[in-house]
């Protein structure tokens, strides 16, 4: 848990470029690992701005991280000017008055600010199909339009962030060292995580192989990462570009049906509520395959809906690997929360593989129609 009231909030606010000396703030979103505030100007309300501290023991380079978002949001911008996407807007980044893209605190706490995007909302779950393919719209165009950035420009925020063998290795060693003595009280899900091992390396050994392309992915996909606008409920923005490195379309396709075909909450405590919503799933799928269908390669695509499994067992085993370390990584709100999340992610996972079949089949034919559409003649 990270106090916020620790830190001379006001005080970190007047380092930044807003052109207003009185305002307010108070904590805001539901982030597990950056501390975020929205800051309202007292003179102007519609005058918003979002002030994060960005957590330098999970982004060990935030200088990298603050130049990735810099890139993108320039990237972006630029290109949504020419575009026809009408709706769709980029975050911005307010500097400093030293003109930097961060402060850096006494206490070497690092700050960045961006506008508050008006008339936006950001939910933790999905309630309509309608929901669910405009965030499949979002990421997908978001893809797309970062297709043509050189990914050498960008630097990689957290070194093996999807990469499965890593995560199994910090596993291995959490439960080797037992460091606060949980071994014994998670049999279960460790089962259920050794017995899907092969399976998820299988994919990511395709990652390994360079088998599928690296490119700009965003890495962190969940639902609450996409605003909506208030009245028309349409997506208008991708924020959270934290995590905005090479990466391959699995983690953002799979990442994303994590969060939306699953109408209960990432932690939910009753399980039978945990559910895979199939319509959720089309809607999304054709969302995000509309952007992107012209770009996937065939392997991309067939292994799309494993990377729903892939991404979903990934959280789990990181949940799982924090609560045998004693709760070092994610804020959580009681003693047994990162359990109670692994717990969930797994059993949303046994869902999908009772559905398997026809997620794929989805992938498949969403494709394929896309596919002959975008043929000549056609
Ligand atoms: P975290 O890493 O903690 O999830 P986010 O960058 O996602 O941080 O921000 C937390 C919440 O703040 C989001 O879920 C969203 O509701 C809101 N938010 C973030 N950026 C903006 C923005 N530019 N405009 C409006 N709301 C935003
Ligand atoms: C973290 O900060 P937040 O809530 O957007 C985590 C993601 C997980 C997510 C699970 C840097 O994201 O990888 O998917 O929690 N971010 C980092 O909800 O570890
Ligand atoms: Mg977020």
């Amino acid at each position: 848990m990270h106090p916020l009231s620790v830190y001379p909030v006001e005080k970190i606010i007047s380092t930044f470029r807003i052109g207003a000396d009185t305002f307010s703030y108070h904590p805001f979103g539901s982030g597990h690992i950056n501390d975020t505030y929205l800051v309202e100007v007292n003179t102007s309300p519609s005058d918003k701005y979002l002030l994060q501290r960005i957590n330098h023991q999970v982004f060990k380079d935030v200088e990298g991280l603050m130049q990735n978002m810099q890139l993108v949001t320039s990237h972006l911008r630029q290109k949504l000017s020419h575009g026809q996407d009408g709706h769709f807007t980029t975050v911005t980044l307010i500097p400093t008055l030293g003109g930097k893209w961060h402060h850096q605190d006494e206490k070497g706490n690092y700050w960045r600010m961006q506008t508050f995007i008006p008339n936006s909302i950001s939910y933790d779950t999905v309630s309509s199909e309608h929901q669910a393919f405009q965030a499949g719209y979002a990421f997908g165009k978001f893809q797309l339009l970062l297709r043509d950035i050189p990914i050498e420009n960008l630097k990689e925020s957290i070194p093996d962030f999807h990469n499965m063998e890593y995560r199994f290795r910090n596993f291995a060693s959490a439960l080797e060292k037992d460091p606060v003595g949980r071994k014994a009280s998670v049999k279960d899900e460790v089962h259920f995580a050794l017995d899907r091992k092969q399976s998820m390396l299988d994919l990511y050994a395709h990652v390994k192989k360079q088998e599928v392309p690296l490119r700009i992915t965003h890495n962190d996909t969940k639902f609450n990462n996409v605003l909506l606008d208030q009245d028309s409920q349409q997506a208008i923005c991708v924020i959270d570009l934290d995590t905005v490195m090479p990466g391959v379309v699995w983690y953002d396709f799979g990442d994303s049906v994590r969060t939306i075909i699953n109408t209960a909450e990432e932690d939910e405590a009753t399980l039978d509520k945990i559910e895979v919503n199939l319509s959720l799933f089309d809607a999304f799928t054709r969302g995000y395959l509309q952007e992107t269908s012209s770009l996937l390669t065939d392997l991309e695509v067939e292994q799309m809906a494993f990377s729903s499994h892939y991404m979903t067992f990934i959280m789990g085993l990181r949940f799982l690997t924090d609560y045998l370390e004693g709760d070092v990584y994610y804020k959580t709100k009681h003693l047994h929360h990162n359990l109670q999340r692994a717990k969930a992610q797994f059993n949303l996972v046994s869902k999908m593989e009772a559905q398997a079949e026809k997620m794929k089949d989805i992938v498949r034919q969403t494709h394929k129609r896309n596919i002959n559409h975008l043929l000549p003649g056609k």
